[in-house]
């Protein structure tokens, strides 16, 4: 699948008990355009609960992967293997690490996704001074799109204008303090939510609230 903005909304899935994970993804899955996994969920559950998620909706794997090119590729194989739509991977360990990725997702039909700048405040230690260069590289090495921070919805205008059309997934939206509306304004295809959704008494109605908020 190509990942394709209707919703906007990306559900990070960290709950760490399947019955619960398999719950939020059955009454969301409808209504988010992907469900994004982690290593919380999959550390529990193995990499088996990817295809039980994607019963209901697509399912990006955010493994962050970060390794030599071979590393990689073997990961990745793995990872589409199971039924995961896309990867999400380092662009620091540098080009042919993330064309390794590119290459096998090809393969597949699928999608890699490289992180820039982080959303969190050690981002700024030392992933921010070189965020337009990792850009450049997710466009060289072929990547679908980059994840870039809403909690800075300045950068992302910034960012926006480096990554041409490529696709932003943007998280740090809700518990780290972005703004759903405001990322995307700022140039975001996507927005990434997880504790103010799973964590939520009514963890569809906070969906669709979001939902809202990104229609507007
Ligand atoms: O703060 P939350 O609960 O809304 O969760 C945010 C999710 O996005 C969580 O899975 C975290 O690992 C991820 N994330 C960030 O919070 N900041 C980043 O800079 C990058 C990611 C991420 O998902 O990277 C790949 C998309």
């Amino acid at each position: 699948m190509t990942l394709t903005p209707k919703s906007r909304l990306i559900i990070a899935l960290d709950v760490t008990d399947r019955t619960e994970a398999l719950s939020i993804a059955e009454k969301l899955g409808g209504a988010v355009d992907a469900i994004k996994v982690n290593y919380p969920l999959v550390l529990v559950c193995g990499l088996g609960i990817i295809k039980d998620i994607k019963k209901y909706a697509n399912v990006i794997a955010d493994f962050k992967v970060a390794d030599i090119p071979n590393t990689n590729s073997l990961i990745c194989r793995e990872t589409f293997e199971a039924g995961a739509d896309a990867i999400i991977c380092q662009g620091f360990v540098g080009k042919d690490s993330v064309k390794a990725c590119v290459d096998v997702a090809n393969k597949y039909g699928r999608e890699v996704y490289v992180v820039t700048e982080m959303s969190h405040p050690g981002a700024l230690d030392f992933l921010q001074p070189h965020a337009f260069e990792l850009v450049d590289l997710a466009f060289r090495a072929g990547a679908s799109g980059i994840i870039a921070p809403a909690t800075r919805p300045e950068r992302l205008v910034d960012i926006r204008c480096r990554a041409g059309d490529m696709k932003i997934l943007s998280p740090g939206v809700g518990a780290q303090g972005g703004d759903a509306r405001k990322a995307i304004d700022a140039g975001a295809d996507f927005v990434i939510v997880g504790r103010s959704i799973y964590n939520a008494e009514d963890p569809y109605a906070a969906a669709v609230n979001f939902i809202e908020q990104l229609r507007r």
